[in-house]
């Protein structure tokens, strides 16, 4: 056979673990440890994770690069492992097709850059190749792990470290702490970014405050969802508050906040709180009437086991829950991102509470999709989103309790909406 430059070993893995197919970390970590095996040197490795699912990814070696693209749902992976030199390829093969549980695979072997069909040029390389000889590899290399949160046609994606602190499937949603290099330690359910160390306070202070200070004396508290432990943190920040009952369905979400998340899970321990894992959807149904000053729904996306949250039967619950001037603050989801739940919420609101008792409050989360996110009310008997306490109550319960998002501009400014939201919940 004639000399070639490189060899190209092209692979079909089939019949691999789906969930490995679609974990973004692990492939990264099997492919990284393939290539080292083979005893190439690692240059840099990007990989990206697509929600729902799909990983696509690309080990750079010294010796030419490792490649794949997944389909979990097919249990597929298409790898390409490129080399020159004397490096092994099939032991990367090897070592993939164990770390994925391949049951079939196929692979097939192409000698690439045939020597004999090439002219060689007057290209001059001695000078390039004595500087070669003087690079030294370091010791670590550069890793590209991406995180994307996307619908079918935009996306958030954040670059994480691929330490995986926390992954486990609960019998309602995958579980996960992953550490991103922006906004640090992340839980995500099912590839949805939850919340995040560096911006969970952009939420958790936006859905408390606002509903808090517009009521006269906020006593009881339900909080539904809320596992990461976030808004009980904020709620409990209120010297006036008596009760607070937490229902979270995920007791997983509680377990990895509590060990991973300890700043923003630092209230579980609460003497005023009283926390259910159960159904929160079950509990609203059968909550007593007139039993709540506010109720907070801290819920996550409209799929899985939030979607009920997104319900007219639900809300009709919350609202015989409330007191006479109760509040219920419910996370709305985006207007721009999931422009359909968002509308559909606030028309639910509006029927329920009344057309003028449904406002919506806007904020920011810089690693929610699009970064526009919303609280939406629904307001019983007197209480309005105007009637708020004079300025130095707020500015001192700010400093007090080092509030880094929520002031008293705030307060009443997040219901300014812009046009074109306005538009989405006019009838
Ligand atoms: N796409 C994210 C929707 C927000 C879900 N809730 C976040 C939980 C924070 N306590």
């Amino acid at each position: 056979m004639s000399k070639a430059l490189g060899n190209h070993i092209l692979v079909e893995f089939m019949n691999c673990d789906p969930h490995i197919m679609n974990d973004v970390a692990a492939i990264e970590r099997d492919m990284v440890d393939a290539a080292k095996k083979a005893e190439a040197t690692v240059i840099n490795s990007t990989f990206h994770h697509f929600s729902p699912y799909g990983v696509s990814g690309v080990v750079v070696i010294q010796e030419s690069h490792l490649a794949i693209h997944t389909w979990p749902e097919y249990g597929y992976a298409a790898v390409d492992v490129f080399t020159c030199g004397d490096m092994n390829s099939w032991i990367a093969f090897d070592h993939l097709k164990e770390c994925f549980k391949s049951k079939s695979y196929s692979a097939i072997e192409i000698k690439r850059g045939s020597v004999n069909l090439l002219t060689r040029n007057d290209f001059d390389i001695t000078t390039m190749r004595s500087k070669a000889s003087e690079w030294v590899n370091p010791d670590f290399y550069t890793r590209n792990v991406w995180f994307t949160d996307k619908d079918e046609s935009q996306a958030l994606s954040l670059r994480f470290t691929g330490e995986v602190f926390f992954d486990v499937q609960s019998p309602f949603q995958r579980v996960r702490i992953l550490e991103s290099y922006k906004y640090g330690k992340m839980l995500a359910l099912d590839d949805m970014v939850m919340t995040t160390e560096k911006d969970e306070f952009h939420y958790h202070e936006m859905i408390s405050h606002p509903g808090m200070y517009m009521h006269p004396n906020p006593k009881n508290i339900l909080v539904i969802g809320g596992g990461d432990g976030g808004t009980i943190r904020e709620v409990l920040r209120h010297t006036s508050v008596e009760t607070v009952t937490m229902v979270e369905i995920d007791g997983a979400v509680i377990d990895a906040c509590k060990e991973h998340l300890p700043q923003i899970a630092s209230s579980f321990d609460h003497p005023k709180l009283t926390l259910i894992v159960g159904d929160g959807i079950a509990f609203a149904k059968e909550a007593a009437p007139n039993t709540y000053d506010l109720i907070l729904v801290d819920g996550s996306d409209p799929v899985g086991p939030a979607e009920g949250l997104f319900s007219t039967e639900f809300y009709q619950n919350c609202f015989n829950a409330l007191k006479e001037d109760g509040i219920l603050v419910a996370q709305g989801e985006s207007p721009k991102f999931n422009e359909k739940a968002f509308k559909e919420l606030n028309f639910t609101l509006q029927e329920i509470f009344g057309t003028d008792k449904a406002p919506v409050s806007l904020f920011f989360v810089p690693t929610y999709p699009t970064g526009m996110w919303s609280f939406q009310y629904g307001l019983k008997g007197n209480v309005g989103q105007n009637q708020v306490p004079e300025k130095p109550v707020i500015d001192s319960f700010v400093s007090e309790n080092g509030l880094r998002y929520y002031n008293h501009g705030l307060q009443t400014a997040s219901f300014a909406l812009p046009n074109f939201v306005a538009d989405l919940v006019k009838k």
